[in-house]
């Protein structure tokens, strides 16, 4: 089994993806310019897009850690870049209600490209306008088989957490 892991960390404006992938990252966050390169039919279309990159070695296993822009354009290059993740990270703020429907977008956005495992990160529960995680999984709905869990993307043990159930998930998928 790989000890390699792509995962990608989404989430709607201000839901704490930077402040997630830096509280964990051996290496300073970095937003890098990453070029994508894809064919069609002999034609080479490429394109770049900044992101979020961060990256961490848990009990061995090393993580490569992608934040998506704030504004994410949803094109071909997100699912190009989706197709090489292993997991996705779907980050909510959970003191902003409002921000929930995107949430829930993004979760069938990526996972409509590719079927990777995820989970919903509820993040900000440390803050006093934060809703319950049954509150927010009733906003979001993203299915009773997926798990939503709370965060505070502050905090590196509570990073530390999400990121040891995100790796689960992906050895659960890699061993079947
Ligand atoms: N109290 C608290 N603040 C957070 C948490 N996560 C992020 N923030 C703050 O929320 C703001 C937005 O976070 P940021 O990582 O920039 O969001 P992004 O737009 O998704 O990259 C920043 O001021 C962060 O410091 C959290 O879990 N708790
Ligand atoms: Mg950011």
């Amino acid at each position: 089994m790989s000890n390699l892991y792509k995962i990608i960390v989404t989430g709607p404006f201000n839901s704490g993806k930077t402040a997630f992938i830096s509280t964990i990252s051996d290496i300073a966050v970095v937003t890098t310019e990453r070029k994508i390169t894809t064919e069609d039919r002999g034609i080479k279309a490429e394109t770049t897009v900044a992101m979020d990159y961060g990256r961490v070695e848990l009990d061995g296993k090393v993580l490569h850690l992608n934040g998506t822009p704030g504004q994410a354009r949803f094109d071909f290059m997100w699912e190009i870049l989706a197709n090489e993740m292993n997991g996705f990270i779907v980050l909510v703020d959970s003191t902003d209600p409002p921000s929930f429907p995107e949430a829930a977008d993004l979760i069938r956005l990526f996972s409509g490209f590719h079927d990777a495992p995820y989970l919903v990160a509820a993040n900000k529960t440390d803050l006093p306008g934060a809703v319950s995680l049954s509150e927010l999984r009733r906003g979001i709905d993203p299915g009773a088989d997926v798990t939503v869990m709370p965060c505070v993307a502050i905090q590196k043990s509570s990073v530390r957490q999400v990121l040891l159930q995100v790796i689960e998930l992906i050895d659960k998928r890699r061993s079947v």
